[in-house]
């Protein structure tokens, strides 16, 4: 029970890294606040871990990407959820893998007020709390394709070049308080990531994970709890993690 009494708030809680972190963190007896916009899904996993783990939960249906509604919710998070001991900054996705001269506007947006927008409201609107208490930790969720590009990567590519700036920044802005900021890194994760890339098409997405181990969530999941426990006087910056069989973003040893 290495969270007991901590709240941590997890964005992007219904599905994938974030419903893994979720998971390992209600198991280690933390308190959750959980958003995304997939209310039945969210409202799935808040009971089964009420069931399995005895968890109290309280969930934020909301788009990440829209400050005021952001900004009401969390302002109106009840007393006994407020105090927030951590916040993981994991909602993002990529849509789209296109020549920069193909790709679509409405992909580009989404990618980045998603991936760079949100990331920046939500920081914006739970820092005051770690900051009144002078504690608190911030994990953001990056990607191996925020440190090299790939073919077709590109504006998805700079999202995560942005939130690696951004981690950067925290860690110096909040330097000289109990604040810590760690940039989490992986390579390719096995989620519902690359459905949503793809638009729904589940036969190219399967593809991205055969013929070789891709990392699960929950290999992600239990780096980030490690990261959130240790001493007070400790702080990892920055990780990257990715499957054994992959090397750069574009090497990936694949037995077909
Ligand atoms: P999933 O698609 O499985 O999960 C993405 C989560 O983000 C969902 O819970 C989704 O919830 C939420 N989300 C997306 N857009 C919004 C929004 N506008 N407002 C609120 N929530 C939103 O993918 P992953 O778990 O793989 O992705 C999690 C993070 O990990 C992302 O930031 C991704 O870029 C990063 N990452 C993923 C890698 C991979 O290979 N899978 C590798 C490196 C980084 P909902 O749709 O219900 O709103
Ligand atoms: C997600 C992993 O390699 O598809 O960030 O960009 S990758």
């Amino acid at each position: 029970m290495k969270l007991n009494g901590k709240i941590a708030f997890i964005t992007g809680a219904s599905s994938g890294i974030g419903e893994a972190t979720a998971r390992i963190f209600a198991e280690n007896g933390a308190k959750l606040i959980l958003l995304a916009r997939r209310k039945e899904r969210l409202e799935e996993i808040a009971k089964e871990f009420a069931h399995n783990y005895d968890t109290k939960t309280h969930l934020i249906t909301a788009d990440v990407r829209k400050f005021d509604e952001l900004k009401e919710k969390i302002n109106s998070i009840p007393q006994d959820f407020k105090d927030i001991d951590i916040l993981i900054n994991n909602a993002g996705l990529a849509r789209g893998l296109e020549k920069i001269y193909e790709g679509a506007i409405s992909d580009w947006e989404e990618m980045v007020q998603t991936n760079i927008l949100g990331l920046l409201y939500i920081t914006k609107l739970v820092a005051p709390i770690f900051l009144q208490k002078n504690s608190g930790h911030i994990v953001n969720i990056g990607s191996l394709a925020g440190r090299a590009i790939y073919p077709n990567g590109n504006v998805y590519c700079a999202t995560k070049f942005a939130v690696k700036a951004l981690s950067e920044s925290m860690i110096i802005d909040f330097n000289g308080t109990n604040i810590k900021v760690t940039n989490v890194d992986p390579g390719l994760v096995q989620t519902e990531f690359s459905q949503v890339r793809f638009k729904g098409d589940k036969t190219r997405a399967e593809q991205v994970y055969k013929g070789y181990k891709p990392l699960t969530p929950f290999d992600i999941a239990n780096i980030i709890l490690f990261c959130v426990t240790l001493p007070e006087h400790v702080l990892i910056q920055d990780i990257l993690v990715t499957p054994t069989a992959q090397a750069t973003a574009t090497i990936v040893h694949k037995t077909m």
